[in-house]
């Protein structure tokens, strides 16, 4: 079993519902049962695209998946329920990034472990704070990572449980 860590984002259609089913999809998964779900939180678009807010959230799931089985996994609840609203919203309703897999660390072309961008994102390390088996990543609190990001101010709390 691997303890392992996915970052939920949704910012078209019914964002509650498509993280609310994207649980219970990789939930109902044989190889993978969600441990904790962070708070769910509404964030401003991050990077240059201008966008609507999202909700995000992290979860921290058991798998006996490896990496590139996660991956294949979480790509096709994405595209399972982005498809069911691309006729309303477009595709991207759903973004499942894998953010830690145990201690492990892989750098190919389809996936990059830890989650290259993660140190950078509020709207990423916020939640992962909820989770996170401990009060320190790589020596230094959530509190003082998030203060490094300089986007600390784009995510604020929604939903305690959801
Ligand atoms: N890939 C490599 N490493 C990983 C990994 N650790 N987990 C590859 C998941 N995928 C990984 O992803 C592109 C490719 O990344 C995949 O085919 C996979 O092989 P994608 O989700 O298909 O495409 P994308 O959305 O264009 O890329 P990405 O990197 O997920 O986008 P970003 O950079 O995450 O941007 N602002 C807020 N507030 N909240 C958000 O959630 N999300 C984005 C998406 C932008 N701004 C946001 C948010
Ligand atoms: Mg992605």
């Amino acid at each position: 079993m691997t303890i392992s860590y996915l970052a939920l984002g949704s910012n078209l259609g019914d964002r509650l519902e498509t993280l609310q089913k994207a649980v219970k999809l990789l939930d109902q998964e044989p190889e993978i049962q969600v441990i904790k779900k962070s708070k769910l939180y509404e964030t401003l678009p991050y990077g240059d695209v201008p966008q609507e807010n999202y909700y995000n959230a992290v979860i921290q799931i058991n798998t006996t998946y490896d990496p590139l089985q996660l991956l294949n996994k979480t790509q096709a609840i994405e595209k399972k329920l982005g498809r069911e609203r691309l006729i309303h919203w477009g595709p991207r309703t759903l973004d499942i990034d894998i953010l830690l897999m145990n201690g492990e660390k892989i750098a190919t072309d389809r996936l990059t472990i830890p989650h290259k961008e993660m140190l950078k994102r509020s709207f990423v390390l916020v939640p992962l704070k909820d989770v996170y088996s401990e009060e320190t990543y790589q020596g230094k609190s959530f509190d003082q990572l998030i203060a490094t990001t300089g986007n600390q101010a784009e995510v604020w709390l929604s939903k305690e449980s959801w």
